[in-house]
């Protein structure tokens, strides 16, 4: 066996590891390519490289067994798993056919024009200097807003995405605290979101009838499109919530990045996603190995759960010139905020165009973003976000 360093007494679940991850992230892609994680006798990789590496063989680095910790060979899964997230080729194939056509580029360039419009009212509107909480008010109303008229989820308990996402995106974790918290009283929420899921309550129009139109289309089941739509449901909302909260986050501490997203608003996209590379609103994913592999040196046994800190290898040094700094200016793509290779985020256009209405409006309307108070943080096994960001937003 080659040398590993057996990395006992971390736990990357820990509030206190959540809270402040960065650290630790360094100490593991120093401590080699691939490490040990002996507290869940699991293997890790932080660094940019072989999570690279890993996301883009998935044959050997497979889907199908659960991206969080849980191995469903071994135990049963908490939710019936996803066709999409959780499933190889070819299963995963069809599904994804299904779903990346629903998410074209043709469609991004019909929702561009309503999002870009609703972030900028929105904007507007809070850049009045007033107080406020970025995270509840802008952060959270703009993608739940624009998310669901665009899926045709109809206005009533929406605020239930939010639940759902972050109890789907705990359980990616080990049986903790926070995994406890969030899958207990599950219940009605988990109805809630079956119950959405069905094409006779989404609006018509919208791209959760077109994901049961177009699934039909391909054979799946009713109830294998509603499964499809779960998908757009659980990955959808909350992920864009703390991306963008993250943005607002790291344009309010880097006052001159504002300054050179203002002077030029052409650069939201390119800001937008240093910020996914900086604060990845997804931090980590498990894969699970169907052989015996060798990753970066490091042999891996096969039927081995593996824990990729995506957020870790968006920081590596190895791979970027002043990886701990927030700019605006560098090229981030390559970062693994979306994931990579065929399991890449299929999302990711509708995530930038959120992301890039947000960002152009505060570079029109806003003169100055201006913290008014300490920022909470929200903990989650897999998410990187904050609860609360009070600041004011100071008219141009
Ligand atoms: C899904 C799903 C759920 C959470 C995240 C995700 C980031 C997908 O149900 O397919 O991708």
């Amino acid at each position: 066996m080659s040398a590993t360093l057996l990395v006992s007494d971390l736990d990357p679940f820990a509030p206190e590891f959540l809270g402040d991850p960065y650290p630790a992230h360094a100490a593991l892609r120093d401590a080699g390519p691939v490490v040990r994680l002996e507290r869940y006798r699991t293997w890790a990789s932080a660094r940019h490289a072989p999570v690279r590496a890993a996301l883009l063989d998935h044959e050997t680095f497979c889907s199908s067994a659960g991206v969080g910790i849980s191995d469903f060979r071994k135990e049963e899964p908490w939710r019936t798993p996803s066709l999409l997230l959780e499933a190889d080729p070819p299963e995963h194939t069809r599904a994804r056919r299904v779903v990346a056509g629903v998410l074209s580029a043709a469609a991004m360039r019909r929702l561009a024009e309503d999002f870009m419009s609703a972030a900028d009212e929105l904007v507007a509107r809070l850049a009045d200097g007033e107080p406020f909480d970025a995270m509840t008010d802008l952060a959270t109303a703009f993608p739940v807003h624009v998310f669901s008229e665009a899926v045709g989820v109809p206005d009533d308990k929406r605020e239930n995405l939010l639940t759902y996402a972050r109890m789907v995106f705990n359980t990616f974790g080990p049986r903790n605290e926070l995994f406890r918290n969030a899958v207990a009283d599950a219940g009605p929420v988990r109805d809630w979101i079956a119950q959405r899921c069905r094409a006779e309550n989404l609006l018509s129009g919208g791209m959760g009838a077109e994901i049961h139109a177009r699934a039909a289309a391909e054979g799946f089941t009713g109830e294998e499109s509603a499964m499809l739509v779960r998908s757009f449901l659980s990955a959808g909302v909350d992920t864009t919530v703390h991306g963008l909260g993250n943005a607002l986050w790291c344009l309010a501490q880097h006052p001159e990045q504002f300054a050179a997203l203002r002077s030029e608003p052409d650069r939201a996209r390119a800001a937008f996603e240093e910020v996914l590379r900086f604060e990845a609103p997804v931090q980590t994913f498990f894969r699970t190995t169907t052989r015996e592999v060798e990753l970066d040196g490091v042999t891996i046994g096969d039927g081995e759960k593996i824990l990729l800190f995506l957020g870790a290898a968006n920081r590596d040094p190895r791979q970027w010139p002043d990886a701990d700094v927030f700019n605006i200016s560098r090229r981030a793509t390559g970062h693994v905020g979306f994931g990579f290779g065929i399991h890449a985020c299929v999302g990711m256009a509708m995530a930038r165009l959120e992301g890039e209405a947000v960002l152009t409006a505060l570079a029109r309307h806003v003169r100055k973003i201006e913290p008014t108070g300490e920022p909470r943080r929200m903990l989650n096994n897999t998410l990187r976000g904050l609860e609360s960001l009070p600041l004011r937003l100071v008219p141009a």
